[in-house]
């Protein structure tokens, strides 16, 4: 084992959890594809019974994602380190509402990934008669009003997808012990990824990553994960994972776990483009507003700083004039690859009224300011030079009103 828990992250992205396969040596472990593992005398075997329940590619990432959320639970104790990976963020974000029994308060941050919602309030409301409130958790008043002694668990995305608020995670575990003793605290990290954020730092209980997005880093896996750093809550999720059954197979694995080993060179690119290109949209006339963490004009910056290690990717900008200014922007970019999505190497756009946060009642994202002038850039590691340049020049097409066509002629 070369892991400490004092390494630095760019070390842990490389060694964390991982040691050399025990048959041949092998540095990276090989994709263990089968579905079962052969058995000595029946239940005597060698603590692999089923690929389902115990898959060591599997069990590589897991104990890797586990050890960089920082996760004090050690392989003697679990063969994850209380890391568990599923086929999807969604079935990631599902098997975790497992924890919870028919009927249970459930309070959740209010702006959060449309599909997030989705699963709430249109799935587990009517299924498991979930009791959801949705709340401005960046609004600790507003969370304390919405906890009672009932409320069993509370969900948090930040920054949110797609207005990049942020949530104050110490706040937010201290109002939560007080008020709603038992209840768990789960923080969906995928937007800070855990070079720049580590939720179980601030008290949390659970952190769930779409490892679709910076995790992997490539936009070639969909995937999820849940991490825990106490074992009673890991033999929980253990539990739930093999019971409910919606693994990440050994493939993805395998690619997650290749890709995961650059999240901290990719993350500081990420970090470094999108504040230069944060800092040029804000002072561009074809703009009305930037949001980003990291610029001092973000009503959060003060906690940015404090509760993160880097401000992440992701931009969301309000462009002058509203839809029709915007369709010809997303339609004229040409580096940036208009695509739901976010976190992979390469640059994307996209508008979350129209593609990613449809499913969110129009209602709703009227009051949460996703309108139709909102754009949202996960800036992928290109020069950004390039993609600064590729910005301007949609800018111009969009705001002279004329289509991509007409340009290239
Ligand atoms: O797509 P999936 O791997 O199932 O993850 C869902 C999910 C959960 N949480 C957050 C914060 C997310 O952004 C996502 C997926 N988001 C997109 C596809 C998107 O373009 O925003």
């Amino acid at each position: 084992m070369h892991e400490s828990a004092n390494h630095k992250p760019a070390t842990k992205v490389i060694h964390a959890g991982q040691h050399p396969e025990p048959v041949t040596g092998a540095v990276m472990p090989p994709i263990f594809t089968s579905s079962t593992y052969v058995q000595e005398s029946p239940g005597k075997h060698t603590g692999f019974e089923y690929s389902r329940s115990h898959n060591p590619t599997r069990y590589a990432l897991e104990r890797m994602v586990a050890k960089l959320e920082g996760s004090r639970i050690e392989e003697h104790q679990d063969p994850s380190c209380g890391g568990f990976a599923f086929a999807s963020g969604l079935a990631a974000i599902s098997t975790c509402l497992e924890l919870l029994d028919a009927g249970d308060e459930l309070v959740a941050m209010d702006d959060l990934y449309g599909g997030t919602n989705r699963l709430f309030s249109r799935v587990r409301a009517r299924s498991q008669g979930l009791n959801i409130r949705y709340a401005d958790l960046a609004d600790i008043g507003e969370l304390e009003r919405a906890l009672t002694p009932r409320t069993k668990m509370v969900w948090v995305e930040t920054p949110t997808n797609p207005t990049l608020k942020l949530v104050d995670l110490r706040a937010v575990v201290k109002a939560v012990r007080a008020r709603a003793p038992g209840a768990l605290v789960c923080c969906d990290n995928t937007f800070a990824s855990p070079i720049n954020q580590r939720p179980l730092e601030h008290g949390c209980d659970i952190v769930m990553h779409s490892s679709t997005k910076y995790i992997n880093g490539h936009s070639d896996v969909v995937g999820g994960l849940l991490v825990c750093s106490d074992l009673k809550l890991c033999e929980r999720l253990r539990f739930l994972q093999n019971a409910v059954g919606a693994v990440m197979g050994p493939f993805d694995a395998y690619l997650t776990l290749r890709g995961v080993k650059t999240l901290a060179v990719r993350m500081a690119a990420h970090n470094a483009s999108a504040m230069t290109i944060a800092r040029h949209l804000e002072k561009h006339p074809g703009v009305e507003r930037v949001v980003y963490p990291g610029l001092p004009s973000h009503p959060q910056h003060a906690l940015a700083r404090s509760q993160m290690d880097g401000f992440g990717g992701m931009i969301t900008f309000f462009i002058a004039g509203g839809l029709e200014p915007a369709r010809r922007f997303l339609e004229s970019v040409r580096i940036f690859a208009l695509a739901e999505s976010l976190g992979g190497v390469e640059s994307l756009i996209e508008h979350p009224a129209i593609m990613t946060h449809a499913s969110v009642p129009p209602a709703t994202r009227e009051k949460l300011g996703i309108g139709d002038g909102l754009i949202r850039l996960s800036v992928g590691i290109e020069d950004p030079d390039d993609l600064i340049a590729d910005l301007d020049r949609a800018f111009a097409l969009a705001h002279a009103g004329r289509s991509p066509a007409a340009a290239t002629r």
